[in-house]
């Protein structure tokens, strides 16, 4: 990274969804992921973020949505990046997601790598995207893989210092237009958060060796579905990694359900439209909303189905998202 001299930035990040799931990390400090991942980035949900460095202030501020948090972890992260920048100055963050915050729809996703392309721009850093994708990752794994637009890879690294633990771009919207349609069926945020979820696994959980050492294909199998543009085997794979990340939530002591009514209400929704032939797929993350995948002709009766289904308070359309942005 090189320096330019500037004090303030806005920059726009997008949420992704995970088709083949991210759970469990190599190295908790630097958030290294145990299994690489691939997600789509989607245009629909966003997080905007601004920063502005103040010489002479004495603490970070952080508002989200208007309202001040905790800017500990903010602080945390920011440090790296005034280390880089060779500055002192406090931070004023303010960010806003288009959005429910929390709630399973990877706020901490775009929320972290908005703030790696604002910070880094805002203390005169010249960022590159691999270099914004490594600083988002130590704010939130997922975050790596905002920086980037369409389909996307995350790269688990084999290296301590995680400077191969990054996310590339697969595709973008325009190579496959995919189109992602979220049920929302809760709003409130939600009581275990992904990092405390998925820390210790390898003690808190009998299936995670077996997670793990089927990451790989898993991957591949993916990589193969996308790059042969096969619909029905980029859902089934999505469909079945998250079962099988549901499935190693369940098996963690203390068991971990983010699931409610509705969310199952909606995922047999998307089974029963399979059945009658519409092909649609769903996957489900940290938190109790349904993404339903599929292709765009497709998306109307997708959505006009799950509008349909008890206890969906919401559903939002989404296609694949563009790659962060600077606003200003
Ligand atoms: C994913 N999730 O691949 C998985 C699937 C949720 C379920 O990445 O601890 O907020 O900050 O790295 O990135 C959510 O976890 O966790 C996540 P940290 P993060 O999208």
């Amino acid at each position: 990274m090189s320096a330019r001299s500037t004090h303030s930035c806005t920059a726009r990040a997008h949420s992704n969804i995970a088709l083949i799931k991210y759970w469990g990390k190599r190295d908790d400090r630097l958030k290294l992921p145990a299994v690489g991942s691939i997600s789509m980035t989607l245009d629909a949900l966003y997080t905007d973020t601004r920063v502005s460095f103040f010489p002479g202030a004495e603490h970070d501020s952080v508002d989200i949505g208007g309202r001040k948090v905790d800017p500990a972890p903010f602080t945390a992260f920011l440090d790296r990046v005034r280390a880089r920048a060779g500055i002192d100055y406090r931070a004023r963050v303010e960010s806003w997601n288009n959005f429910p915050t929390g709630a399973g729809l990877a706020s901490s996703a775009s929320g972290f790598a908005a703030l790696a392309l604002a910070a880094s721009r805002a203390a005169g850093l010249e960022a590159n995207p691999r270099a914004l994708s490594i600083l988002a990752r130590q704010g939130s794994g997922s975050a790596a893989r905002s920086i980037f637009g369409g389909l996307v890879e995350m790269h688990r690294g084999t290296r301590d210092d995680g400077q191969d633990a990054f996310a590339e771009p697969i595709a973008n919207s325009a190579d496959w237009p995919l189109e992602v349609i979220v049920a929302i069926t809760e709003r409130a945020p939600k009581t275990v958060n992904s990092s405390v979820g998925m820390s210790g696994l390898a003690e808190r959980s009998d299936y995670y060796d077996a997670w793990v050492l089927h990451a790989e294909d898993d991957l591949a199998a993916m990589r193969e579905a996308i790059g042969g543009r096969d619909f029905e085997a980029l859902g089934a794979l999505a469909e079945m990694s998250c079962l099988k990340l549901h499935g190693l939530m369940l098996s963690t002591r203390p068991g971990l359900l983010y699931w409610n009514p509705a969310t199952v209400a909606a995922m047999q929704a998307v089974r029963a439209l399979r059945s009658e032939g519409v092909p649609v797929y769903f996957t489900i993350d940290a938190g109790p909303q349904v993404k339903a995948i599929c292709e765009p002709e497709h998306a109307a009766t997708v959505e006009q189905a799950l509008a349909a289904v008890p206890g969906v308070l919401d559903t939002r359309r989404s296609a694949l998202g563009p790659a962060a942005y600077v606003l200003d």
